[in-house]
């Protein structure tokens, strides 16, 4: 993975656009933290979104943003954000001269690009764009007919695609007549952001008796199997003092609410909505649970293993291609819960506990942003060289 010096010091810097949701989700986290690596690296980054990304929390003279306004209208019950983006990337091309525009989660940014790059080819200007596919734009959202047609037509209308994991390109090319190829380049980790800090009066504040804390972290939609995350730790706190909090809001917080009171569990687990800095969390847990229906990635499982904290995981989607089973870790099959727990009690034994820790860190090492950034940057390299001739010809084609 690891790039040599002597290609890095070849690359020129580039302008780019980054289009990503900016809220609190996978996608968004892996496009703010990738426009903030490159931008370190001296790239020139535009951020183009309709609120300033929740990690954009970092000055520096490479970093821009662009929001996109969009009008409501008496006429207008669903008012066409996709046309405002369109329009947006369009000005943001033309004014700030990108490079290139990188659009993470295929819906709606794909195809936005797709008419900005129209539009801006009546104008002699070629802008390559690349999209990023982190998940559920293909496995439950862009499979969906209503998407499905304009899905497939913008992956196959890009310059480049990435899949966040070799599970998703698999799932893209099994469901989507998709006729370009796609690079498999993984979600990445800030291992400095998330050294393990000292936080023993935290830990201590929590868990006052020595109680394990259990963790998770999502946007508690359906696909993360909420449920399943209360049930394993309802059967943990049965057999050993524990406590869980659970980080992030979403449709299904209030029923997990309601579960822990009926289960007679809710003074031993802690809501903290949306929480930024997790990695404060994270450093003193014990224990990580991320029982989803279907994961592409699991960034949050990444973060957790970067803080030293091993993982109990459904074995689906892109997450085996993270966890070690027995190493990081375990998996279990979708919604098994017995199973889940047996294993997260076995990992909680003092005398496991040290060397999964370890593991858990070992692992994301792998995945540090200075692995991972040259990946995009070649790969951007790449797009730049195969476009030249459109890019610099006057017929744009
Ligand atoms: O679907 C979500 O949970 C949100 C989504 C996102 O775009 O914010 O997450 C997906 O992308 C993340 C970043 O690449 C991945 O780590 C998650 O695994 C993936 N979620 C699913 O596949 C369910």
């Amino acid at each position: 993975m690891p790039q040599t010096g002597l290609l890095k010091k070849h690359l020129k810097k580039i302008n780019i656009g980054i289009v990503c949701y900016p809220t609190f989700g996978g996608s968004g986290v892996v496009a703010t933290e990738l426009g903030k690596a490159l931008a370190k690296e001296g790239h020139h980054v535009h951020f183009i979104t309709y609120s300033q990304p929740s990690r954009l929390d970092f000055l520096n003279e490479n970093l821009f943003y662009h929001e996109v306004e969009f009008r409501s209208y008496p006429l207008f019950e669903y008012p066409p954000y996709e046309l405002a983006l369109a329009s947006k990337m369009v000005s943001v091309v033309r004014n700030e001269k990108l490079d290139l525009l990188h659009v993470h989660y295929a819906i709606p940014h794909a195809s936005a690009a797709y008419m900005a790059k129209q539009i801006l080819k009546t104008e002699g200007i070629y802008i390559p764009v690349v999209t990023t596919l982190h998940g559920t734009d293909i496995t439950l959202v862009g499979k969906d007919a209503s998407y499905e047609p304009v899905v497939t037509f913008s992956i196959n209308q890009s310059d480049g695609v990435t899949a966040v994991s070799n599970d998703l390109r698999k799932e893209t090319y099994d469901f989507f007549p998709i006729t370009r190829d796609i690079e498999v380049i993984p979600n990445f980790i800030d291992l400095e952001k998330f050294k393990k800090q000292k936080k023993d009066h935290f830990k201590k504040a929590i868990c006052p008796n020595g109680e394990s804390l259990v963790v998770h972290i999502s946007n508690f939609r359906k696909v993360k199997r909420i449920g399943d995350v209360i049930k394993v730790f309802y059967n943990i706190h049965a057999q050993r003092p524990a406590k869980l909090l659970m980080i992030g809001d979403g449709p299904e917080r209030n029923g997990a609410e309601q579960q822990c009171r009926e289960a007679g569990i809710l003074s031993d687990v802690r809501f903290l909505g949306k929480l930024e800095a997790v990695e404060e969390v994270l450093s003193v847990a014990d224990l990580f649970l991320l029982p989803s229906e279907k994961e592409s990635f699991g960034l949050s499982a990444l973060e957790a293993m970067a803080c030293e904290v091993p993982v109990i995981s459904s074995n689906t989607g892109g997450i085996p291609e993270l966890n070690v089973q027995g190493v990081t870790g375990f998996m279990s099959e979708v919604g098994d819960v017995d199973d889940m727990t047996r294993k997260a009690l076995f990992i909680l034994d003092k005398a496991n506990l040290p060397a999964f820790k370890a593991n858990a860190l070992r692992r994301a090492q792998e995945f540090d942003v200075s692995n991972i950034l040259p990946l995009y940057e070649n790969y951007y390299f790449r797009v730049l060289h195969e476009t030249a001739p459109k890019i610099s010809g006057s017929g744009v084609t």
